[in-house]
């Protein structure tokens, strides 16, 4: 039986409320500042929706901690009991450039394991779910488990640049694979691989709240989430990602990336 009603129902609350909001600022100005690097932006949405998270999780779950990107909530530097990690916008350039390709990522870790995950393609009205355990849909529809055993070269691959430069085998395993991809969302990325549209999406660097959720769905899909260099992921550190078919995982393993 599932455990997680209240959460469930407390997520598509939110985004309920968030997406009207976001697609309600397609029509306003907004403000963009860079952070890290210039294509690494925040708008005052990025920080709206994320204090719109943190103020509702308050009201229903006054003893959860969270954990977001744009720091409208408490750093943490421990993952016991139960913490939302949130990006309130993942994809925030797309969001700017394009008004697409962007999501809204929620996920619940309980003693540092996610049990709830949740993806919100707003403006497709898409939203994935998973509850650990219980099977991941995409709006009312129970997606079904991963099932290819075909090699790379039968799928597309999604990588970013970084991950391409670091390990420049990549670009072999590209070239046997049916070609390259890239949407510049890691949540919708994981969602492309966790869906069976792409064989594996790479990333050099991204940040726990890129991650929490897809990797729950992904997971519960049958799908493999390490490091690049096949290490397990942690969800208090940055670092590189692959989310992948578990044949297209191992030959990369194997061929392309250790
Ligand atoms: P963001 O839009 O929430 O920042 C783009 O390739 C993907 O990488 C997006 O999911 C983006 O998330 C993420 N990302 C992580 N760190 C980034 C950075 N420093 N600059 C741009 N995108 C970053
Ligand atoms: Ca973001």
């Amino acid at each position: 039986m599932s455990r997680l009603a209240k959460e469930k129902q407390f997520v598509a609350a939110f985004f309920e409320e968030a997406g009207a909001e976001i697609i309600a600022s397609f029509q306003k100005n907004l403000t963009i500042e860079t952070k890290s690097d210039r294509n690494d932006l925040v708008t005052n949405i990025d920080k709206q929706i994320e204090t719109l998270f943190v103020q509702r999780v308050g009201e229903k779950f006054p003893t959860h901690r969270i954990f977001g990107e744009e720091g409208m909530a408490a750093e943490i530097d421990t993952l016991d009991g139960p913490v939302w990690i949130v990006d309130p916008i993942d994809g925030t350039l797309n969001f700017v450039a394009q008004q697409k390709n962007f999501a809204i990522s929620v996920a619940l870790y309980v003693d540092g394991i996610g049990v709830y995950g949740a993806i919100y393609e707003v403006e497709k009205g898409d939203i994935y779910t998973c509850e650990k355990g219980f099977g991941a849909y995409l709006n009312e529809r129970k997606l079904p488990k991963v099932s290819s055993d075909a090699a790379i070269s039968d799928h597309l691959l999604i990588a970013n640049l970084s991950a391409i430069r670091i390990n420049e085998r990549l670009f072999e395993a590209i070239k046997e694979s049916r070609g390259l991809r890239l949407y510049g969302a890691a949540s919708l990325e994981y969602m492309y691989v966790a869906t069976g549209r792409a064989g594996a999406y790479m990333s050099a660097n991204l940040a726990p709240w890129d991650v929490a959720a897809g990797k729950i769905i992904a997971e519960e899909l049958g799908c493999i989430v390490t490091r690049l260099d096949g290490s397990q992921m942690n969800m208090l550190e940055k670092g590189s990602s692959i989310v992948a078919l578990p044949h297209v995982h191992k030959e990369l393993m194997q061929n392309y990336l250790r």
